[in-house]
Formats: C-alpha cells, structure tokens, sequence
C-alpha cells in the first residue's frame, strides 16, 4: 500500500553544500550532503508518497524558537565572509570560527567587529559550515516542517517534513552539529495551540539544541534516546540522564554497539512517557541504523518499522521531521520503515 501521510519538500536545500567539515583542524569530507534528501525523495516517490511543496513561513516561525541575532547572522554570514575578502585571503571557501567566547574568558562575551571572529560567537564548533547557499536552503528546510504542521494542524493525522541540513543541534543562540536553524523545533511550536507537545528525539545523537529552546517551557516536553555523550560521542558535553528539567526533559544515552532490543525499550519507555501530551513531533534521525557513518549504534530496518509502529500507537497529531542519517544506500529505505511503521501503529 502507497504511503498515506504527506511529505513536504523543497528543491531549496540543494542551495546548501557545506562543502565538507573542519575537524580537529582538518578540512574533511562532510557526510551532511546534497544527495542525502534527494536519496529518500526517491525511496519515498517510489512507495507512491505524495509530495507537496512548503510554503513560505514568515519570520515568527524561527523567532518562536531562535534569538533575532542568531538569525540575522546565518541571513548574512556568508555576505559579510565574502566582503571580508576571506575566501582570497587565506583563500577559506567558508565560513569557518576560529576563536569562540568561552565562559572560562571570565568577562561576559562581547560581539566581535572581525567577521572571523564573529563566526565563532554564533557557532559552537568547527563543523558547521557557511556557504553562499546555506542561509536559503535552512530557511527552507524550517518552511518545510512548519509547513508539516500545518498539515496537521489542518487534519492530516501525521505528515512527513523532508528537509536538510538538519536542525536538532541548533539552539536559541548558537549553531553546530551540521544543524543552523532548529525544525523540529519550530514544527513543534507551531503545534502548540493544540496543547501540550512532546518531542520524541530518535536520531543517534542528543538533540541538544531542541533540549536548550524548550528546557524553560513547561508546555513542551522533549524526550531523546541517543549514543552516550559519555562514551565519547557528539554532542560531548549534554545529553545526559539527569537533564531533567523536573520531569520535562527524558534523556536515555545507549552505549555503543546498542542495537533493535535496547532502542526500541527505550522508545517505549519515551512513548509512555508522551502520553499526556496532545501532539506529537518525531525527530526522525536513521543514523542510529548499523552501517551509518556517523554512530556506533545499530539498529535494522526492521527495527525502524517497529519504532513507527510503537510511536504510531500513541495516535497522536504527528509531525516526522527529518534530522540526520549518512548512508546514502539505506537513508531512503529506513525513512520508509519508519514512516510506513507510524501508519501501521496508528491503523492497527
Ligand atoms: C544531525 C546530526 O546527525 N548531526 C550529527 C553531527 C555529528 N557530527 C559529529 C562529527 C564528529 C567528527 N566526525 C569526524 C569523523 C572522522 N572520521
Ligand atoms: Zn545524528
């Protein structure tokens, strides 16, 4: 059977091609690539989804969840890079931090003049990368989760946001993790007017960034199962069980190697815990699957079907939202086990 829910795109996030990432100093190839949206596009055209294009949000849908001044930096970093004479002199194609405020300066940070040094106020690491179409292409990823909940809000009972670059790791003030502006985050605020919403994190790494913008709100709660920052995985310094925010926030970090019967008890266990809520925004990342580049975690296809299908169960206003996932041959296979898993559980 074709999949039912709508899936909302844009050609726009082609506009972004971080063009690799700065780790430990060296310019790397990046895994957060062009081909990874266009991969499930295929996988989900083929199952017979329907596509529909985002519409444009205004700005209050990324000032619910972001600071003006993180917004009006990533609307002109890249500008300000170029006019700096950057990409000549010493010849670095993106925007790329170099220094970064850190608390142990002692003195409450202020906003450097040198646009390299401006990059590092705003970015959290060395990976994130700005390039002449990065700004277009996040702004439309967050147009097309919002666009998701739209979709709900109007009736649909879940829909499917399949957009890039990801967006979990992005916080009200800063950006890393290959993530600028958060999506998850903003489809979520959308949906508050139906009530209390949970956020079911399910990427292989700590949605950090969702964590941070919701971690004062009492109407949203954010749940996330993810490797253990603690074994040595990203995002390092959060992500922990006792992030609790008395009750609000449910970390659950998995040791490396974990596979299907460790994750799904511990989606489970989140999927209890979202009961209350009214509505329901997955962070659908497929990189906890064996084979990922990017995790240690490995969970089958089969194990992602099971994961929609318990989140499915909750029957709750549903909006998927795409977050990570870098195996190009099996990113489009495991979106529709999951997907395809939420309408069983919803149906059955
Ligand atoms: C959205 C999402 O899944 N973001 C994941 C970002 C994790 N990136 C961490 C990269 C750590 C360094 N990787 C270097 C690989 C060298 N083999
Ligand atoms: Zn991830």
């Amino acid at each position: 059977m074709a999949l039912a829910m709508p899936v909302v795109w844009s050609d726009r996030h082609r506009q972004h091609d971080p063009g690799g990432e700065v780790w430990v100093g060296i310019r790397i190839p990046g895994t957060e690539v062009p081909e990874r949206a266009d991969r499930i596009r295929d996988a989900l055209t083929a199952a017979g989804a329907q596509f529909f294009g985002a519409a444009r949000q205004r700005d209050d849908a990324l000032l619910a969840v972001h600071d003006r001044a993180l917004v009006d930096y990533l609307s002109t970093a890249w500008d300000e890079w170029e006019q700096a004479g950057l990409p000549t002199e010493p010849g670095q194609d993106r925007v790329v931090p170099y220094v970064f405020p850190h608390p142990g300066l002692g003195a409450p940070a202020a906003m450097p003049a040198a646009p390299s040094a401006r990059a590092g106020y705003f970015a959290y690491d060395t990976m994130t990368l700005i390039g002449p179409g990065t700004w277009e292409a996040a702004r439309a990823a967050i147009d097309v989760a919002v666009t998701a909940a739209q979709l709900v809000l109007a009736g649909a009972p879940a829909a499917y946001a399949c957009c890039r670059p990801p967006g979990h790791h992005a916080t009200r003030t800063a950006f890393g993790g290959s993530c600028y502006l958060n999506n998850t985050a903003a489809a979520a605020a959308r949906l508050r007017s139906m009530g209390e919403v949970a956020i079911i994190d399910i990427d292989a790494h700590h949605g950090n960034g969702t964590q941070a913008i919701f971690y004062d709100d009492a109407d949203v709660r954010v749940g996330s199962v993810h490797v253990d920052p603690g074994a040595g995985w990203f995002p390092h310094f959060v992500g922990f069980a006792n992030e609790t925010r008395h009750g609000a926030n449910r970390n659950i970090p998995l040791a490396p190697g974990t596979g299907d019967d460790g994750w799904l008890k511990a989606i489970e266990d989140l999927a209890t815990w979202a009961r209350p809520a009214r509505a329901l925004v997955v962070a659908l990342g497929v990189d906890a699957a064996a084979g990922d580049p990017e995790s240690p975690l490995t969970v089958s296809a089969a194990g992602y079907r099971a994961a929609g299908r318990i989140l499915g169960r909750l029957r709750l206003p549903t909006v998927v939202v795409q977050e990570g996932g870098y195996d190009l041959e099996a990113i489009g296979g495991l979106v529709l086990e999951f997907l395809t898993g939420i309408e069983e559980g919803a149906g059955g």
